[in-house]
């Protein structure tokens, strides 16, 4: 590969193929798709699998070496691409994979915003090999000083210390916040500073890719408790644009403390910077499932079935949205 890099971490022999962004791409439509079928339907676990069953199939098809490393698991039964699943056909480069087939099964099965099939590559051991668990993640866009926010820091100190980069008052931010129980302390505390909140039922991967979009979507800030997988995501794709994040573990029941141990997390507690999370070339894939401010979902016509994808590469920083039209209905066929 011969590719400028503007990401001076990366050495050239690590560089992945970038014509493997064009088969995400595929990868992600086609598990878009299938969900998409099943959008509306009140179904969250059908519409799960449907996209499971199109991204396993894809994914077999591509000129990898892979390992899923972020995977479904059992905190939600979902059914799974499993972590530690080999992938691919077996006749191209080792690479780590993420995956979340269908992420905002409950949005999908609602047809409410937001729900999207994404997944991130990057060169083997380069993704953060984490069990299912729940991660605190804390997250801006580009343009601040290193370290303007920490996930350490209260919510207070990191809404007052962003506004001060910003050049703002705390009540000219915007949060987004997972509306969770869990969060009902995390929310009394960013009110008290005046910011605005944004609540979401779900879908975090996005809510975080969010604080890099500041222009389109008012969102400064996200903050809160989601999935860890999610968080392995969100990271990749905020790699590939600038921005900041921070996560860690929730680690707490020995029974987990255990599991992330058998994966090699060391230490239960270690705060995790996006490079620790997604390190190397990272390509991500996100179609729309269901419409929403990152993308616009799955269109099914008479003759040609629509979709909008998210491709991001880290080494070069590039972006591309592609809107396909799809006219052979066959290959989204499942069986
Ligand atoms: C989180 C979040 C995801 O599901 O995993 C959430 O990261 C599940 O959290 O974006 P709860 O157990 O609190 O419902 C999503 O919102 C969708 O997969
Ligand atoms: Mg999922
Ligand atoms: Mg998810």
């Amino acid at each position: 590969m011969t590719d400028t890099t503007h990401d001076i971490n990366v050495q050239p022999k690590d560089v992945i193929e970038r014509i493997l962004s064009m088969e995400l791409v595929r990868v992600t439509e086609r598990a878009a798709v299938s969900a998409a079928r099943l959008r509306g339907h009140g179904n969250e676990k059908a519409a799960d699998q449907a996209a499971v069953d199109a991204m396993r199939r894809e994914l077999n098809k591509l000129p990898i070496e892979g390992t899923i490393v972020i995977g479904e698991g059992e905190r939600d039964e979902a059914p799974m691409l499993f972590i530690g699943e080999k992938v691919g056909n077996g006749r191209g480069p080792k690479v780590d994979i993420a995956v979340d087939p269908l992420e905002g099964t409950t949005l999908c099965a609602k047809d409410m915003p937001g729900a999207i099939a994404v997944m991130a590559m990057a060169q083997a051991g380069s993704l953060l090999y984490a069990p299912d668990v729940y991660m605190d993640k804390i997250a801006i866009g580009p343009g601040y000083p290193e370290g303007v926010v920490d996930l350490d820091a209260s919510p207070t100190d990191n809404v007052h210390a962003l506004a001060k980069a910003k050049g703002c008052k705390p009540h000219e931010l915007s949060v987004l916040i997972m509306d969770r129980p869990r969060h009902a302390d995390l929310i009394a505390a960013v009110r008290k500073t005046g910011a605005s909140i944004r609540l979401i039922t779900d879908g975090d991967v996005a809510g975080v890719i969010f604080t890099a979009m500041q222009h389109e979507t008012g969102i400064d800030l996200y903050l809160g408790i989601g999935g860890a997988p999610e968080g392995v995501l969100a990271a990749a794709a905020l790699r590939c644009v600038g921005g900041q994040m921070q996560g860690r573990l929730i680690l707490d029941t020995p029974e987990k403390v255990e599991r992330a141990r058998g994966m090699g997390v060391a230490d239960p507690k270690k705060k995790y910077g996006m490079t620790d999370l997604a390190n190397g070339d990272v390509i991500v894939s996100a179609t729309g499932v269901t419409d929403g401010a990152l993308l616009t979902g799955v269109r099914f016509g008479k003759d040609v079935i629509e979709t909008e994808t998210i491709v991001y590469r880290s080494i070069t920083g590039t972006v591309r949205k592609i809107q396909a039209e799809h006219r052979e209905f066959e290959k989204f066929r499942l069986d």
